[in-house]
């Protein structure tokens, strides 16, 4: 897994946390009759390797090789897919009680580590399992980390309970009292030591809920994991929580000693555990929201910052350093994180809700119903927009400007560049009438030059970055870049096209809009984005409006209609027809060109 991940990148600490445990679930469970179910799926590799995927962990992550998390269509070992986090327990409790439905009898476990225990989908699943008295075993891999250290009262609880005097007392005990019997009886005699255990170490919150608690167990060593999990299960009882310990990036020195255990990690040197980044001279997205929005807070004692446990993802690990008391790592809590940004700002603080795109839409009732309706001014800052690349289709951030643009009141941008985004915050900053969204994607910028400080821009105003005539594209977040080097190829075949930034596609910039629908034949938009999104509001204002009735031609590009599977992210804007060839490909077969008898024509005209 190690020499594997060197070359493809990923998720390598939790993987290494789980090996033990690994073996120990494949030694006594049978899968894949039985289901094993891992939450997240990012600490499957171990999995992977032992299920038959060994000889194709090389292609992880890669373009039509192995997904970097659980995943149905790739294997029947893997009965559920995942990459967000703590859906494990709702959906093994939905596979316990179909095997009871269909009389199927199966073994069903799910493995859930403290970070995603954070989230309140596991709470609901327990609860409803506790009452319902399924059998469902879960498992609990507590190794003290999230990405980040983890926050909050669970992980207080949880290091409570490893650090408990039984705890302690028993891992050394087990071995001596067990190695003081005859040899052959060290076996039952460390079933019943394990088994009995469960009775004595606690774990009050999860039997309040309905479950057997069992633990917490060593789950680097399989003298203890063995015969628990043997135990557990031949019980004849409702749902069963195991609490396992293990750290994470276990056995590997540079993962055991990182600050992030090597969560995710890009290339890197196996001997030195450097990680290689691609060398490049622009920032990164992230960094430049973050560098921004430390700006505007030492300016504006009411910015505050929330992050759902990505305060590295994010770039809010550099807000605070500076502002410790401004920023708040809810944890794995998207839902929350939006509703407690809502509160704030009820409060006339300018909260900002630094969430991804994809992780966003967990808090969409949230964004609705706590946010909008009460016109409050949180401001999502949503990383990851567009593909993401090698993380797959669970992580593509392409629909927040589809589900946040049909909320009214909300206010939707997309940064064209880094200097764009710097802009955005600071008019986000400024902006106190309602919620308001930026989105920019993951990755550098293009290396335009950054202004010192941002501009509080215009809401609901584009602008045209050239103009031309015959053809407009009117572009919509990072595509910019493509659009022009499109431009310039149009250029050396005649054409001369107007472009133009929308910056905002909430709300839309009406004018700019119609002044493009008129004095064009064509109009292209161009986004990072799936249907429903910014093209689709541009094509409702025109068709409102008497825009299409006349001899325009409007062609929205965005991303397909369908799941694409991991590769990387130019790969995929290429199958998507979003870079500069599939640009220039539907700017002239809409005017009903082709470029080799265009280039012929220019050359006869020479
Ligand atoms: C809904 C959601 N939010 C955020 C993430 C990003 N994320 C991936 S793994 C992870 C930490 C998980 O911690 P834990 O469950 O303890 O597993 P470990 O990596 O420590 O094994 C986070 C925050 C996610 N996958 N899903």
């Amino acid at each position: 897994m190690i020499d594997a991940v060197s070359v493809t990148g990923g998720h390598l600490g939790a993987g290494l946390g789980v090996v033990e445990l690994s073996v120990a679930l494949h030694t006594i469970f049978d899968t894949p009759h039985d289901r094993i179910i891992w939450d997240v799926g990012h600490q499957a590799y171990p999995h992977k390797i032992l299920t038959g995927r060994r000889d194709r962990i090389r292609t992880l992550r890669q373009k039509n090789g192995l997904s970097g998390f659980t995943r149905r269509a790739e294997s029947e070992f893997d009965p559920f897919g995942a990459g967000h986090s703590s859906t494990s327990i709702s959906a093994g409790l939905g596979m316990a009680v179909a095997s009871d439905l269909q009389q199927t009898p199966r073994h069903v476990v799910a493995i859930i580590g403290d970070g995603a225990m954070s989230a309140g989908m596991a709470y609901e699943a327990m609860n409803n399992a506790g009452a319902m008295d399924a059998k469902l075993i879960v498992i609990l891999n507590d190794n003290d980390m999230s990405i980040a250290p983890p926050t909050g009262a669970l992980s207080a609880y949880l290091a409570r309970l490893v650090s408990g005097p039984v705890y302690r007392g028993m891992r050394e005990t087990a071995k001596s009292v067990t190695m003081k019997l005859p040899q052959f009886l060290h076996e039952p005699a460390r079933r019943t030591e394990e088994f009995a255990r469960s009775f004595f170490t606690g774990g009050t919150l999860f039997e309040e809920l309905g479950f057997y608690y069992v633990g917490p167990i060593d789950g680097h060593n399989l003298d203890h994991l063995l015969p628990v999990l043997e135990n557990v299960r031949d019980a004849n009882t409702g749902p069963i929580l195991v609490h396992v310990v293990t750290k994470k990036g276990k056995g590997y020195g540079p993962a055991e000693d990182a600050a992030d255990k090597y969560h995710g990690v890009s290339k890197f040197n196996v001997i030195t555990g450097a990680q290689s980044k691609a060398p490049s001279n622009a920032p990164s997205y992230t960094n430049v929201f973050a560098q921004s929005l430390i700006q505007e807070a030492k300016d504006d004692p009411r910015v505050v910052a929330v992050t759902a446990a990505m305060p590295s993802g994010t770039g809010l690990d550099k807000f605070a350093e500076i502002f410790p008391d401004r920023i708040f790592d809810v944890g794995i809590a998207e839902q929350h994180a939006v509703t407690f940004a809502a509160g704030m700002a009820s409060e006339g603080m300018r909260p900002f809700c630094a969430i991804y795109s994809t992780f966003l839409q967990r808090a969409y009732d949230q964004v609705v119903h706590d946010v909008a309706i009460q016109h409050l001014p949180v401001r999502f800052a949503i990383d990851r927009a567009g593909y993401v690349g090698a993380d797959g289709p669970t992580h593509a951030g392409n629909y927040d400007a589809a589900y946040l643009g049909a909320i009214p009141g909300m206010v939707h941008m997309a940064a064209a560049d880094e200097a764009e985004l710097r802009h955005m915050v600071a008019t986000a900053t400024a902006y106190d009438l309602g919620p308001i969204a930026f989105r920019y994607p993951r990755g550098e910028g293009s290396g335009v030059e950054m202004p010192e400080r941002g501009q509080v821009l215009p809401i609901g105003k584009g602008r045209i970055v050239q103009q031309g005539s015959t053809i407009a594209i009117l572009s919509y977040g990072t595509r910019l870049a493509e659009v022009l080097a499109a431009a310039e190829r149009l250029a050396a075949l005649g054409l001369n096209p107007t472009i133009a930034d929308a910056r905002f596609m909430k709300p839309l910039d009406e004018e700019l809009i119609a002044e493009l629908a008129q004095n064009h034949d064509v109009l292209l938009s161009v986004e990072e984005g799936s249907i429903g999104g910014f093209g689709s509001h541009v094509a409702t204002f025109m068709a409102s409006n008497g825009l299409l009735d006349g001899k325009l031609r409007f062609r929205p590009l965005m991303i397909p209609d369908r799941f694409v599977e991991h590769a990387s992210q130019a790969d995929m804007y290429t199958d998507a027809g979003l870079d500069r060839a599939g640009i220039i490909s539907t700017a002239l077969s809409t005017l009903g060109y082709d470029e080799a008898s265009m280039l012929a024509a220019l050359g006869k005209a020479r």
